[in-house]
């Protein structure tokens, strides 16, 4: 059976760039199945650890900009001087017990560590070089079997970082910004293809064979063509159950999409997704980075991500004795005693039903006999009166989550509204247990309705957002971030009273970029007005727009590529015409 499965993958990577695409070798309930654990868990604890941790950012007395696992290649550190920092890499005080304990006790049900980053070290004994942890420093023993042990012991799934194509010591390795077969030192002369074949291909077989991760977590597609993605790709085979992300490279698109450093507007459409992100501002040890996320956004993102359905990676640099910096504890903490009130409204959950809460977010359980939504309030109601919007569907209970004080809710037309007591249980998110009957009901906003003047308002807050940039600012309720000019936003919403309407776009610029208003074949195209800076705001008249008949209709905005500038976006309003 493993051999039918394991030719089916490799029929899959020969396909796969050919067709451009994956070709599905498993039924979508085995990949269902195979996906579940890492659906649930939704927290991860990413760790950056190897050789740079030494330098720690600063390199001849000067402080390299950039992210800290990157220095040898910003700094352009010769292959022999940066291979002379591993005899500094001596991680003595490395406790791979109590790295998975603080991981659990932050709430996290899962690791993935860095096993080869982009300096190509090996943090395990490999057969193929001795730029190795065994080799090249006096540690001289497996960073990654302990802690792959320690975690299993903690109940926690093991996942593996590895560098497929970017390698800055061995000779061939890829190297960002710069073109096959370039270097900065004459010794990263080589040929990549070889490298891939030497190095990067058996160091693959190395870490699934001998620690059998759930997860292999690729990085950086420098240089990669289908061809050569092909082999590293059919290697994953070799651990049946394996999750791997979209990093690969060469048409291969795994498992699951990862946004870095960034939570999207919404989530991917029937795909899984993964943010990663630091917690401060470098992956791997920087020893003077202090720009530490506070607990607040650590817990808040997380819930974030989890209400669009995502998971949250986040990431720990240790020092070369290997030691996790104590405000990275210091916080990991602060976000598990969180997690140990609120779990519940986390594992297991899906995103939320609603598009957008005025005062937080929401996860889901779907149960056969109802439904569970958990409300995470940010910002308590001074009056004490929480606002469900637009939700229609018969109420069972409603409960604190931090005491099971029981909650009157009263239902309205515009919504559920649920009496709260005066503070919040905690100033972070408190947590709302709703039990309703049967799955979500919940009617369009009233902002999405047409007013009783004809008039209809779209605000930034009701906007479905396409794309990678453009996010909704909660702070500001605009629409902004919007630099890529592919991304567009729409609005659904229902009209009762036809006719023609005066289009009019309240709007801050600081260029002369324009965007179209498409709805119903007819486009609209406005340029703005330099408005002096982003908080200023401006109504810009756009045209007028035909609505031939009553019914629901979808207005979509889109960027004219040519001279496009970020515009912040607060709503844009249809007025009967006169
Ligand atoms: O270049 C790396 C970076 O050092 C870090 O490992 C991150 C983590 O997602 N990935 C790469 C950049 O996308």
């Amino acid at each position: 059976m493993k051999r039918i499965l394991a030719s089916l993958w490799i029929l899959q990577s020969l396909l796969a760039p050919a067709l451009g695409a994956d070709v599905p070798v498993e039924t979508r309930a085995q990949r269902d199945a195979r996906m579940a654990w890492w659906r649930d868990a939704k927290f991860g604890m990413f760790i950056h650890w190897g050789v740079y941790a030494v330098p720690a950012g600063t390199y001849q007395g000067r402080q390299i900009p950039g992210i800290g696992e990157w220095i040898m290649r910003n700094a352009e550190i010769p292959v022999a001087e940066y291979r002379a920092f591993a005899r500094q890499f001596n991680p003595v005080r490395y406790d791979p017990a109590a790295w998975a304990q603080l991981a659990r006790d932050a709430g996290m049900r899962y690791i993935v560590i860095t096993s080869k980053h982009h300096d190509g070290f090996a943090l395990f004994p490999s057969g193929v070089t001795d730029w190795d942890i065994e080799d090249a420093t006096p540690y001289g023993k497996d960073l990654i079997g302990p802690l792959a042990q320690a975690a299993r012991e903690q109940g926690l799934r093991f996942g593996l970082y590895y560098s497929q194509a970017q390698d800055w010591t061995h000779p061939g390795g890829a190297k960002a910004r710069l073109q096959e077969g370039q270097g900065w030192d004459p010794a990263h002369r080589g040929n990549f293809d070889r490298y891939l074949k030497e190095i990067a291909a058996p160091q693959v077989r190395e870490i699934l064979t001998r620690y059998q991760p759930d997860i292999l977590w690729w990085d950086t597609p420098t240089w990669t063509t289908p061809e050569r993605a092909a082999p590293l790709y059919a290697l994953t085979a070799l651990r049946p159950g394996l999750i791997t992300n979209n990093r690969l490279g060469g048409g291969f698109s795994g498992d699951t999409e990862t946004p870095e450093q960034r939570i999207p507007a919404t989530g991917f459409a029937d795909r899984d997704w993964e943010t990663c992100m630091t917690l401060n501002g470098t992956w791997g040890y920087k020893s003077y980075d202090q720009n530490w996320k506070s607990a607040e956004t650590l817990v808040r993102n997380l819930i974030d991500i989890v209400s669009k359905g995502g998971n949250y990676l986040l990431n720990v640099g240790p020092t070369p004795e290997g030691v996790i910096p104590a405000p990275s504890i210091q916080r990991l903490r602060e976000v598990g005693a969180w997690m140990k009130v609120n779990g519940e409204a986390i594992y297991g959950t899906t995103s939320s039903p609603f598009k957008k809460l005025p005062w937080g977010r929401c996860t889901k359980k779907i149960a056969p006999d109802g439904a569970t939504l958990y409300l995470h309030v940010f910002q308590w109601p001074p009056d004490g009166r929480l606002l469900v919007p637009g939700l229609k569907s018969p109420v069972t209970s409603a409960t604190l989550m931090a005491n099971g004080v029981s909650l009157p809710t009263q239902a309205g037309p515009d919504g559920l509204t649920i009496s709260l007591p005066a503070s919040a249980p905690d100033p972070i998110s408190s947590t709302i247990v709703l039990r309703i009957q049967g799955a979500p009901d919940i009617k369009p906003s009233p902002g999405q309705i047409q007013a009783s003047d004809g008039s209809v308002t779209l605000p930034a807050s009701e906007a479905t957002l396409h794309g990678k940039t453009i996010r909704y600012e909660d702070a500001h309720d605009n629409l902004g971030y919007w630099t890529d000019p592919g991304d567009g936003a729409d609005w659904l919403f229902l009209v009762n009273q036809p006719g023609r309407f005066d289009v009019a776009v309240d709007v801050a610029s600081v260029g002369q970029a324009a965007f179209e208003i498409r709805l119903d074949g007819q486009t609209l195209r406005v340029s703005f007005p330099n408005t002096g800076d982003y908080t200023r705001y401006r109504t810009v008249p756009a045209g007028t727009l035909e609505i031939a008949a009553p019914g629901r209709t979808t207005l979509r905005v889109q960027p004219v590529r040519t001279g496009w500038r970020p515009v912040n976006l607060k709503s844009i309003r249809l007025t009967p015409s006169k």
